[in-house]
């Protein structure tokens, strides 16, 4: 951190000019307040000259017990599209060796649906980015992903076909058409709108082979979507989820038994670039 800091005022020094990332990467009060919720988490850093640059506006390794924890700066809420909140949401963070390996420290992130129950897809929604969209011209998205047992094909509640996957959704209409404000129905439809969201396609890996406890280094796969701003800018902020689509779960929803469907996420970056 301060080695971070040193090279932050050097580059200030020398160029001048930063773009206005993360308000926690310039205050060194708010960035220790900041890391209280957050314990794992590495405080952003900024730099930039006056023409290029690159900000880590945060990332996730998911080193902890509640996937969305109150002091948290990133997330604002898991969902699942049927709107239900976070007590029914099939999606938890496990230890590593319940995987088998996860590439970011101790924890992961695990997806899955229902045997029984209709499809859904689960959200997980972030907060307004601390990013000048009208400065910076891509934010990248980068994570690592475990596929269990994936298919290309299956038919959302909502009617949608979709493969069995993980993508970004960016909200590029209002707060109440994405479903982040208004009464419950409200929220329902925003946050499913395929016309409120544009989506952002990961590579896709169904990992026909993998298993729940048998992961390798191997299973893991490392992908990343870039997305230019410009499209967000009369929006004027960047909120994104992260949505995983699947339809099974756990073989007779046993948490003791294998995975017919499972998708798992671990070391989360998000980079804000100006080039
Ligand atoms: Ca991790
Ligand atoms: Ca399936």
């Amino acid at each position: 951190m301060l080695r971070n800091r040193s090279l932050y005022l050097l580059a200030i020094a020398l160029f001048g000019v930063q773009p206005r990332c993360s308000q926690v990467a310039f205050n060194q009060d708010q960035a220790s307040e900041t890391k209280q919720g957050t314990p794992t988490q590495e405080v952003p850093f900024c730099f930039a000259t006056q023409t290029v640059g690159t900000c880590k506006v945060f990332e996730d390794s998911f080193e902890r017990d509640l996937i969305v924890e109150q002091e948290d700066f990133r997330w604002q809420k898991v969902i699942v599209d049927s709107g239900q909140n976070v007590r029914n949401i099939d999606a938890n963070i496990l230890w590593a060796e319940e995987f088998g390996y996860v590439p970011d420290q101790e924890r992961a992130l695990l997806f899955h649906g229902r045997e029984g129950g209709s499809t859904h897809e689960i959200f997980l929604v972030s907060k307004e980015l601390d990013i000048d969209v009208q400065q910076f011209d891509k934010v990248e998205i980068r994570l690592s992903y475990l596929p269990i047992k994936l298919e290309q094909k299956i038919t959302l509640s909502s009617g949608y076909k979709v493969p069995e996957s993980v993508r970004v959704d960016v909200c590029h209409e209002s707060d109440l058409d994405c479903g982040l404000t208004g009464n419950d129905s409200q929220k329902t439809q925003g946050i499913r709108s395929r016309e409120s969201w544009d989506d952002y396609w990961f590579d896709l890996h169904y990992g026909l082979d993998n298993q729940l406890g048998l992961a390798t280094a191997e299973s893991w796969i490392d992908v990343k979507v870039t997305i230019d701003l410009d499209r967000y800018r009369q929006r004027g902020n960047f909120v994104f989820k992260i949505t995983v689509s699947m339809d099974e779960g756990y073989i007779g929803n046993d948490h003791s038994k294998p995975m017919e469907d499972g998708l798992a996420i671990d070391h989360l970056v998000v980079t804000a670039i100006k080039d």
